[in-house]
């Protein structure tokens, strides 16, 4: 009996020891995931949904105050720089480009509006009061796609994994930053908005959004949107192209997303997939 028993005491205090020890280094780490990591999918509730031209193939979207939008459209002889009407969709002023160009990323600083084109490196600048006051310019990223501003510098985007940091003033490129997801380069980077801090961009033939550092380019979590191209599919407009346009009003904190030849632009809500 003794010699049985003796033996057993020490080995149920280690186990119980190795037990505790698991439990609260278990329970470290869930609290130290819980506190530290912020949530890397989120998902969405449609607070809103508005009219959207369904001729517009849109590609660059900027909220221009007083529910109005800015909105670069492409497409040969079809792209435009316009101001739309939140509520209804509707083209308050529109400038039609020149038929050789097809209209890609918007933003807008201070007073301007600045604008890429596909392939031709070529950009414009519109006064935001104004659209026939323009400016011409070149700029150093292999393709203009998308375009969104701090206040201070202008990110751009060109189809690769590059965030590039362009100085206003001069539309030189100050910084390439690469952006990655886990180790993973993420390519197609296309339409672009800075949002508290962050750049999120819409990836190009996906219905995805990634939320970017733009200092170290890392993406800090994803936006899945799928169920918004879905529905329009299910609801027959099949003619529908891809998810593309970010616009956010920083005042009220309306995040606002569209997509190429949409027929509606929707106000969303997110909030993160558990
Ligand atoms: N981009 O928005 C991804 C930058 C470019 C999209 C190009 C879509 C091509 C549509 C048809 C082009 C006709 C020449
Ligand atoms: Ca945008």
């Amino acid at each position: 009996y003794c010699c049985r028993r003796e033996p057993s005491l020490p080995v149920a205090l280690v186990s119980l020891c190795t037990l505790l020890f698991v439990y609260i280094t278990w329970k470290r780490m869930t609290v130290a995931v819980s506190v530290s990591a912020p949530p890397r999918f989120y998902s969405f509730n449609i607070v809103n949904e508005f009219p959207h031209d369904p001729d517009a193939f849109t590609q660059g979207l900027v909220y221009g105050g007083n529910e109005t939008l800015f909105e670069s459209t492409g497409l040969y002889h079809r792209s435009s720089v316009r101001q739309v009407l939140l509520q209804t969709g509707k083209v308050q002023v529109s400038h039609q480009m020149d038929g050789s160009y097809f209209g890609e990323g918007l933003t807008l600083l201070g007073e301007r509006l600045f604008q890429v084109t596909w392939l031709t490196r070529t950009g414009f600048t519109y006064d935001r009061y104004n659209f026939s006051k323009q400016h011409r310019f070149s700029h150093q990223m292999r393709d203009g796609w998308g375009l969104a501003t701090d206040g201070k510098v202008i990110f751009g985007t060109d189809g690769s994994s590059t965030l590039y940091h362009l100085d206003p003033q001069t539309l030189k490129v100050i910084r390439r930053v690469t952006v990655r997801y886990n180790d993973h380069e993420v390519p197609y980077l296309n339409e672009l908005e800075y949002v508290n801090g962050e750049v999120w961009a819409n990836v190009w033939q996906t219905d995805c959004i990634a939320r970017i550092s733009h200092k170290d380019g890392m993406v800090l979590s994803w936006i899945l949107l799928h169920e918004l191209r879905q529905g329009l599919l299910k609801s027959g407009h099949t003619a529908i192209d891809v998810l593309n346009g970010i616009a956010w009003d920083e005042k009220t904190n309306r995040l606002f997303v569209t997509g190429k030849l949409w027929p509606k632009l929707y106000q969303i809500h997110l909030h993160p997939v558990t």
